[in-house]
């Protein structure tokens, strides 16, 4: 499996035909795990997504925008039925070209994909407006209408699930998309675009552009027919997003990344808070934007989290993931890999300690030990930015106040947890932590139905639950004199 390619040229969706770009470019993806290319993939030109505009555009006006709600609902969940199906494919694919262990993307990213896609098929036929009575003599409502043509770019961390999140809340709300995955992990997206034709969605509802966020992501950004951009990725990027954004004042939604602290208690199960510790900052090999990468333990018991979380990266059991046993991937690409070994050295130069890990591990794939940084100071630069690797940075505190002082002090604000079994604390750190997800007692879970995102350098608006409806329709007012 390991040295599986993908058959033929992976061309272009659009309009829903496979087509080739007009430049004729192609570009190489790799297994991160082998490093050998599985496939040639399209790089789609900005006169590829202006096709792709105008198709989701004619189908938005067309066949998609004159269906009715509740058989939109209907097409939907046809396809989590396609997807389902056709989940052994699907898991493959996305391990291959991510690195992401198959047994993560079964037991997390799949079944995650098919409950938001069910979720928003519900919820299509349930999008309401009000009837506000602001006057006597007048009817006075609202409706919510679709945006209209949604453009979605989207990161490698979670490609399948991530894009589902895009997708399926503007499919509901009656919009259409062009989506525009990460350079280095095209596939599963090009492969859900098919099914979803499989399923009878019409031509255009879902368009595909895979290539360079510089070219195929600007020019979507640029494009005066997109209504929408849904956006996750790096804060530099959103914020050239929401620059560009302005040329036709488009609607725009950005998730970026964190630097999430995960602060323990002498008075927390210790045992499950070490498990989760190190679960939230080594899953996905660290790419993940709500990472628990900043671990913050209580002066009492520092050495002895230490001592345990370093001892459980070290039998994390990296490898080969397409192996069901393999627990850690290799990181996406060569460039994330020399990232993270670079704020390695940076950590290292600063002063803090590597416990355990500390270097690439083997020599083909982009392999990264999990590594466990000690003595790490509030304003070293491994503790204030994002790494979106295997490196825990371990922080001392000593009362609530240097908790708070320290969780609240980065630029970030996504996600951060809590572990102590004083009731009052808890509820205190849930009101004072800056995040938008705080989780007590746990790290890391997230549901489509839950409100997701944060403020500052985390993001700009929330996705899941009915808060992503109000990020993919407008409401109308209609006043009726009676
Ligand atoms: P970005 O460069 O932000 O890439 C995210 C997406 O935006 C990709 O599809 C990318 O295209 C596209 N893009 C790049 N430049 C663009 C532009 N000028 N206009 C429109 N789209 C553009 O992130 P990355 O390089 O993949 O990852 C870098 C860092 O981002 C990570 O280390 C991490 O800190 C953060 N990150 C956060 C998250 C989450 S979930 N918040 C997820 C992944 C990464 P390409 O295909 O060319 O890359």
């Amino acid at each position: 499996m390991n040295d599986m390619t993908v058959r033929g040229k992976q061309d272009l969706l659009i309009g829903g035909r496979r087509v080739a770009p007009l430049s004729g470019r192609y570009f190489e993806t790799l297994n991160p795990a082998t490093e050998e290319v599985i496939a040639l993939v399209a790089e789609a030109g900005a006169d590829d997504v202006d096709a792709a505009v105008r198709s989701a555009r004619d189908a938005f006006e067309g066949a998609w925008g004159n269906m009715k709600a509740s058989d939109r609902g209907r097409l939907m969940l046809k396809l989590a039925d396609l997807i389902r199906q056709s989940e052994d494919e699907l898991v493959a694919l996305e391990s291959l070209d991510s690195g992401k262990p198959v047994s993560a993307i079964r037991r997390q990213d799949l079944p995650a994909v098919i409950d938001t896609l069910t979720y928003y098929a519900g919820m299509a036929d349930k999008i309401n407006g009000q009837v506000i009575p602001a006057r006597t003599d007048a009817l006075t409502y609202t409706v919510r209408e679709p945006l209209g043509v949604v453009g979605a770019i989207i990161p490698w961390n979670f490609p399948l699930m991530i894009g589902m999140w895009k997708l399926a809340p503007a499919l509901a709300c009656g919009c259409t998309v062009v989506l525009k995955p990460a350079e280095i992990t095209p596939l599963t997206a090009l492969r859900i675009g098919e099914l979803a034709l499989e399923a009878g969605f019409p031509a255009g509802v879902i368009n595909v552009v895979p290539g360079f966020g510089k070219i195929a992501g600007q020019a979507l950004v640029d494009h005066p027919d997109v209504d929408k951009i849904s956006f996750t990725g790096s804060p530099a990027v959103g914020k050239h997003i929401l620059r560009g954004a302005a040329g036709n004042l488009k609607r725009v939604t950005l998730e970026l990344g964190g630097k999430s602290a995960n602060i323990i208690f002498p008075d927390a199960d210790l045992d499950a808070a070490v498990k989760a510790a190190a679960s939230g900052i080594f899953f996905n090999t660290g790419q993940v934007c709500s990472a628990g990468s900043r671990i913050l333990v209580h002066a009492d018991i520092y050495d002895q989290v230490v001592e345990r979380l370093a001892a459980r990266a070290a039998s994390t059991r990296i490898g080969n993931p397409q192996e069901t046993s393999t627990a850690m991937g290799p990181l996406v690409s060569q460039v994330q890999m020399k990232r993270v070994l670079d704020y390695i050295d940076i950590g290292r130069n600063e002063g803090a300690t590597v416990v355990t890990g500390g270097g690439r591990a083997g020599d083909t794939g982009y392999y990264v030990q999990p590594t466990v940084f000690a003595g790490v100071e509030h304003d070293m630069r491994i503790s204030q930015e994002e790494i979106f690797g295997p490196v825990a940075t371990v922080i001392k505190f000593t009362d609530d106040a240097d908790a708070l002082h320290i969780a609240n002090g980065t630029v970030y604000s996504l996600a951060a947890g809590v572990w102590s079994t004083d009731i009052a604390r808890v509820h205190r750190f849930a009101r004072k932590l800056k995040a938008g997800t705080v989780w007590i007692n746990t790290y890391g879970p997230t549901d489509i139905r839950l409100p997701w995102g944060g403020t500052r350098d985390s993001g700009y608006g929330r996705e899941h639950g009915d808060m992503a409806i109000e990020n993919f329709t407008e409401p109308k007012v209609v006043w009726i004199n009676t």
